[in-house]
């Protein structure tokens, strides 16, 4: 039986911070989902499931307006959803009586880690570990927000100079902190073993790569990818470590497919 529902659009690097960490420790996840178009025609709910043509009307108390991701579209959310997940995002988590709701992916990975009883210690091994793993996701979470209007943009044919900017000085510096961390010749990010900061910094590095899908978009008003593979000479060790996390089984099972499709982009 599953200790953990995952409600989310599919694919989505941030529902793999739980999907990896729980690879990792050996926790039961139930994730539902589909492509981010498709969840228009979905029930947001603990029980969440396509909502089919005739039984949208039945719904129809449950409309509320997108915003983030979704803007202007119509969701269908129930009160159970919004008084769960008061934020109304995906990837939105529950126990396994949809008593609690669990948002926000850095969250959601930290609450697999803590169903943990094989004794992986993915969110460290003392209070100093875990806090300094906390550390790192809290500054990904400001990298993740810079990086979030810029994709969105992106994705939304609205992208200006001034969004490109900010995320290529929010990248230069999230990357800038993750070398520094990996320097001189460290092999993760916090203590002797993998944990869920690595975690996180794989998923939301995997996220922004996304923008090299919008190639042509950026080169119309004269710009490029940030995470150009060039530009991240700069981050030897950052690119090295997210190179050897990508190789990693645990890893590789999500992540594959999707960065075969942005190399395979990158070709074109
Ligand atoms: N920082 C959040 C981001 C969650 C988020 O913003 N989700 C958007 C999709 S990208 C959403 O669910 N939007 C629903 C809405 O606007 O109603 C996380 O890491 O989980």
């Amino acid at each position: 039986m599953s200790e953990l529902r995952i409600f989310s659009y599919l694919p989505n690097p941030r529902l793999w911070k739980a999907t990896i960490a729980a690879r990792l420790c050996g926790v039961a996840l139930e994730v539902r989902g589909a492509a981010p178009d498709a969840l228009r025609d979905w029930l947001w709910d603990f029980d969440a499931r396509p909502l089919p043509a005739g039984e949208q009307a039945a719904q129809s108390a449950a409309l509320r307006l997108g915003r983030v991701g979704f803007r202007g579209g119509r969701l269908y959310k129930t009160d159970a959803f919004l008084a769960a997940q008061p934020f109304g995002t995906v990837p939105a988590a529950f126990s396994p009586d949809g008593g609690t709701g669990i948002f926000e992916s850095n969250s959601i990975m930290r609450a697999v880690a803590r169903l943990d009883r094989s004794g992986s210690a993915l969110y460290g091994r003392d209070a100093y570990e875990a806090s300094r793993i906390d550390s790192f996701l809290d500054v990904s979470l400001v990298f993740a927000r810079d990086a979030q209007h810029y994709l969105l943009a992106l994705r939304e044919a609205a992208v200006t100079r001034d969004l490109h900017a900010r995320a290529a000085e929010a990248f230069a510096t999230y990357l800038g902190g993750i070398e520094q961390a990996l320097r001189p010749h460290r092999e993760f990010l916090v203590g002797a073993a993998l944990s869920l900061a690595d975690i996180c910094f794989f998923a939301e590095y995997s996220l922004f790569s996304n923008e090299r899908l919008q190639r042509a978009a950026l080169a119309a008003i004269g710009l490029q990818p940030i995470s150009r593979p060039e530009q991240t000479q700069e981050f030897p060790l950052a690119m090295n470590h997210y190179s050897k996390l990508s190789r990693h089984p645990a890893f590789a099972a999500d992540a594959a497919a999707y960065l075969d499709k942005l190399v395979a982009g990158d070709r074109a």
